[in-house]
């Protein structure tokens, strides 16, 4: 696909058309990096969103330089001017939430409704942040010394690199930018390279804030340059990174170096447990869900569901019929369900594993081909699998894709074992309606968010977000647990006489 994106873009120069061209913001300026990369809309090929600056390490060092340089001011600064300036920020992405939610999915590709969506989010967590940053609060306590004082507080950590990934080119940049800023650190923004079209239109919004230059920095570019250079930059002190599990280690290893404080946000593999008491169109809905919107690239979302064998035949063949109903096409169209993949390197990994659950003896019963549209695109028909077993990598490996395999197990204890037995721990849900069940699952099940009765993905931005095992490493994204991440302790001792 690389030579069909090479075309459109010949096409776009020899028609000679002008395609707008995006900078980086550094120091409160925009400025131009080594060269433009466009940004192509997975729907449509012959689409291109804009082009959009490719920075270096030494952008990245100018960005560092700025940041350093407003860090002071704004870290000891009117807590009531962030507040405001986070308000405003919430205001304006909201005014806007058609208008960049049409962007985000015209970029990235999951549906308009679901762009829409994640742009309300985004909004509503710079509002709950601007409130958040009133809220910061410490504790007074006696010494074991008589007559002293000690307090605890929190402090900025200071300078903080954002890296984000491609699937939710918005809310994951908001809800890391939103608390950093609230808790009075500056920022450099890298997002992930195939979409930054939402993460400027968030820059943009953001300089205009009255957030003094220098505090939020976006810098564009690829990973191995941009996320690489900020990891090893002395004047970063924490990295907040959602994407994936090779990249989290590497950064993770680069950040204890350094002495960098870390939170990474990597994959996922989510069971989605039916049992047989389970109220099945409930069961069959959300199960859709999770497995395959938004494409199924969310971390969040269910890939393995691990069903009881009084329900199996029954839960496979409903979920087949409501399958059949999904409506797979532009991300932009009336009535889609599902968008397209969102770039040709992960079409191909989905693809890949297709083969894989096939040569490993689960049965595709539904989907998993490409499908052709009436634009050139990325397109491919959600794919279930039956008869899949624990040990199969496609119940083992994140696909990242609308791909989801059928466990069936004899019963709940089975089940929770099931779920279990994987080195993730994101997110895991159950459908029941027993409550005996339901509770024992939300204690018993290895994962940092548990849902009962509703999907696995599609969470609450004001509530902590993350995992264990291998999904996630370090404190918790999002709600109030953000300041544990974003801010600093310090002890003081005071003797009044
Ligand atoms: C959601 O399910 O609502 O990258 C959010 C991801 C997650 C976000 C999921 N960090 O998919």
């Amino acid at each position: 696909m690389k030579t069909l994106q090479r075309d459109s873009l010949n096409e776009r120069k020899d028609s000679s058309m002008k395609t707008l061209q995006h900078d980086n913001l550094i120091a409160g300026e925009w400025k131009k990096g080594a060269s433009y990369s466009p940004n192509i809309n997975p729907s449509n090929l012959a689409d291109v969103v804009a082009e959009y600056t490719q920075g270096d390490a030494g952008d990245v060092d100018a960005a560092v330089a700025a940041a350093t340089a407003a860090f002071p001011a704004w870290a000891t600064g009117s807590i009531q001017a962030r507040s405001d300036a986070l308000d405003k920020i919430g205001t304006e992405i909201l005014a806007r939430r058609d208008e960049l939610g049409t962007l985000l999915s015209r970029e990235e590709g999951k549906t308009k409704p679901e762009g829409i969506g994640e742009v309300t989010r985004a909004g509503q967590i710079f509002k709950f942040f601007a409130g958040e940053c009133l809220r910061l609060s410490g504790e007074l306590l006696p010494s074991v010394r008589p007559g002293i004082s000690v307090e605890i507080t929190r402090e900025p950590v200071g300078v903080v690199g954002l890296i984000t990934p491609w699937n939710f080119p918005m809310a994951i940049p908001a809800w890391k930018s939103a608390p950093a800023l609230a808790f009075g650190n500056c920022v450099i923004l890298k997002p992930a390279d195939i979409v930054p079209a939402s993460a400027w239109a968030l820059a943009e919004i953001i300089s205009r804030s009255g957030i003094p230059a220098g505090v939020f920095n976006l810098v564009m570019g690829r990973g191995s340059v941009i996320g690489d250079a900020m990891v090893r930059h002395a004047g970063v002190h924490a990295i907040s990174f959602t994407g994936s599990v090779g990249v989290g280690q590497r950064i993770a290893e680069a950040c204890v170096q350094g002495h960098k404080k870390v939170q990474l946000e990597m994959g996922g593999k989510n069971p989605q447990v039916v049992l047989d008491d389970a109220d099945l169109g409930k069961a069959v809905e959300l199960s859709v869900q999770s497995a395959f919107y938004a494409t199924g690239q969310r971390c969040t979302a269910a890939s393995r569901l691990i069903v009881t064998e009084g329900i199996y035949s029954k839960f496979i063949d409903a979920v087949e019929r409501r399958m059949a109903k999904l409506t797979v096409g532009d991300a932009l169209a009336q009535g889609t369900d599902i968008g397209p993949v969102s770039s040709q390197s992960q079409l191909e990994q989905d693809l890949s594993y297709i083969e894989i659950g096939q040569r490993e003896g689960a049965t595709l019963a539904v989907g998993g081909e490409r499908l052709t549209r009436a634009t050139e695109g990325f397109f491919m028909a959600p794919a279930l699998f039956s008869e899949s077993s624990a040990s199969m990598r496609i119940n083992r490996e994140e696909i990242f894709g609308p791909v989801a395999s059928v466990i069936r197990v004899k019963d709940y204890d089975e089940a929770l074992a099931t779920a279990n037995d994987t080195a993730f721990g994101l997110s895991a849900g159950i459908a029941t309606t027993s409550l005996k069940h339901a509770t024992h699952f939300k204690r018993h099940c290895q994962a940092g968010m548990v849902m009962v009765n509703l999907p696995t993905a599609g969470v609450d931005y004001h509530v902590p977000f993350g995992g264990r095992k291998g999904s996630s490493y370090g404190p918790r994204e999002q709600g109030r647990y953000a300041q544990e991440f974003f801010t600093t302790v310090k002890t003081a001792y005071t003797d009044p006489n």
